[in-house]
């Protein structure tokens, strides 16, 4: 019988209703329609059929599937007649547009159907939530492997769902941030934004002046050991979030928050001496030289190198409190590096005060404020521009839950999860409507977070409800079914083993 074989007895009752749905899912899908008659169960016969062009995610899936269940799941060009899920790129609906998919479970099989690989790989993710949460463990769990049935029809809101790591306050090793990456990729999130050079450290490798990284790389908030990657290190992480249909947009703060390369190289500093290196959390203190031609030498050097080992279209160029640099001097300053960008063919991000300069329509902007009037960003987007949407009292993940939260900051208040989750990013911001906003970036500065348990546990469970704000459309979007769905979340961050906060405002499983 069934439970010789240590299955559970409701895995045996026909009767019993669904651990999961096609109603559960987190990001919540466009269209999804449940038929608990039609759940399809793993077998150690089943295979994944991999269409033409499908075979990377045919493979990541394979590589999902396989720890929990031991099932081999041979991936297979054709039709053998045998239970499959099958993976089907070019035939979809042309709703679901470059990165939505068509997901049908039924007892004889699964397809998921997209226009493009990120599709099907966003569809695999809905797959994913559709199995026991058992399916997260990393090694065999003897029991029954049933799919959810019925039909679901998916595309985003926006493109761009983003995180942000700081790795200069804090360095996170090549390991560390891949392991970020996977959380991120189960709920949608698209880009990763890394902060890589701050006033306590610079964390990636430039050539043409070697002491960046070297040097000023070696310390970090409160004193703690820094660190920094090669160009071939940086470039794996670029591989491995590209593997999870993630993009990496590199960072470099500027005109301020630069203390870290004054501190090693003394020619950017305006008097020729180099700073003491800080590992205080204070912000605002340091700014380049606008007025020295070695400041641009330096920074299209680097914007030159950065932009070489990064695929992606986008490069950061800071500009948030720069709070020792004149406007004159601010605008001056960009002046000169905006074209910098595109001469080495990249486009233009940077947080929202480089609105003040002038910039592309192509830019993109990213808004870090707590709502009001912005007659920069309002212009820009009357140009045609497009704004990422991160503001701090609803997207940062570094800001405490509550007044008890160990970790974290309360600058921009505290956000409990509904305060994450309970805002629409294209009425935040007069004039940033619907068609003027890029994305969703959920952001975590790391002045307090040193360790993977620190990122988890800041992030889970805001994250996968700012992934929810940029996938899902708005009117299907609200908190009270919002915490019933992400309540059944949980028990997949346990088994992943994410250390998450239980926030009252859930009812968790
Ligand atoms: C503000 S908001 C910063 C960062 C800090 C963060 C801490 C913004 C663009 N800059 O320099 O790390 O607050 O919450």
């Amino acid at each position: 019988s069934l439970a010789a074989l240590g299955l559970p007895a409701s895995a045996t009752a026909a009767t019993a209703a669904p651990e999961r749905s096609v109603t559960d899912l987190v990001p919540l899908p466009v269209q999804a329609k449940a038929d608990p008659k039609a759940n399809f169960t793993l077998s150690p016969l089943t295979v994944i059929r991999a269409g033409k062009g499908t075979n990377q995610v045919a493979d990541y899936l394979r590589g999902l599937l396989r720890p929990a269940t031991g099932y081999p799941l041979p991936v297979v060009p054709v039709n053998a007649g045998l239970p499959a899920i099958s993976l089907d790129l070019g035939h979809a609906d042309s709703r679901v547009g470059t990165e939505g998919y068509q997901l049908s479970v039924a007892k004889s099989g699964v397809t998921l159907k997209a226009n493009t690989a990120d599709g099907l790989f966003e569809g695999v993710q809905s797959l994913r939530q559709l199995l026991p949460s058992a399916i997260e463990a990393k090694s065999v769990q003897f029991r029954k492997w049933t799919i959810a049935g019925g039909t679901v029809l998916d595309y985003p809101r926006f493109g761009t769902r983003g995180a942000m790591l700081d790795v200069a306050r804090h360095f996170f090793n090549p390991t560390q941030v891949k392991t970020y990456i996977d959380q991120l990729a189960q709920y949608k999130i698209n880009t990763l934004h890394l902060h890589l050079a701050d006033d306590q450290g610079w964390r990636i490798e430039i050539k043409s002046w070697p002491r960046l990284a070297t040097e000023g790389g070696k310390g970090a908030a409160d004193g703690d050991p820094g660190g920094y990657y090669t160009q071939a290190q940086y470039q794996d992480i670029v591989a491995y979030a590209a593997s999870r249909h993630i993009t990496i947009v590199p960072e470099i703060d500027m005109p301020g928050h630069t203390n870290a390369a004054q501190s090693v190289y003394a020619e950017l500093n305006c008097d020729g001496v180099a700073v003491p290196p800080r590992t205080d959390t204070e912000v605002g203190y340091s700014s380049l030289c606008i007025d020295s031609p070695m400041t641009y030498k330096f920074v299209e050097d680097v914007i030159r190198e950065l932009a070489a080992i990064t695929p992606g279209k986008y490069l950061g160029i800071g500009g948030d409190e720069a709070h020792s640099t004149s406007d004159p001097d601010y605008k001056a300053f960009y002046a000169k590096v905006n074209p910098l960008v595109a001469k080495y063919g990249k486009l233009i991000t940077g947080w929202h005060e480089i609105a003040k300069s002038d910039l592309p329509a192509t830019a993109m902007p990213e808004y870090w404020d707590q709502g009001g009037a912005n007659p920069d960003l309002a212009a820009f987007a009357a140009r045609g521009g497009k704004v990422l949407m991160a503001p701090s009292n609803h997207a940062y993940l570094d800001m405490k839950y509550t007044e008890d939260t160990p970790l974290g900051q309360d600058w921009a208040g505290l956000v409990e999860v509904k305060d994450s989750y309970d805002w629409d990013p294209a009425t935040f911001v007069p004039g940033v409507g619907e068609s003027s906003v890029s994305g969703v970036e959920a952001p975590l500065w790391t002045e307090t977070i040193r360790t993977n348990d620190n990122i988890e546990y800041m992030a889970f469970p805001r994250l996968p409800g700012l992934a929810e704000i940029g996938w899902s459309q708005q009117p299907g979007r609200d908190w009270d079914t919002y915490r019933v769905r992400l309540a059944k979340q949980s028990p997949r961050w346990v088994a992943q083993g994410i250390d998450f906060y239980r926030s009252p405002q859930v009812d968790w499983k």
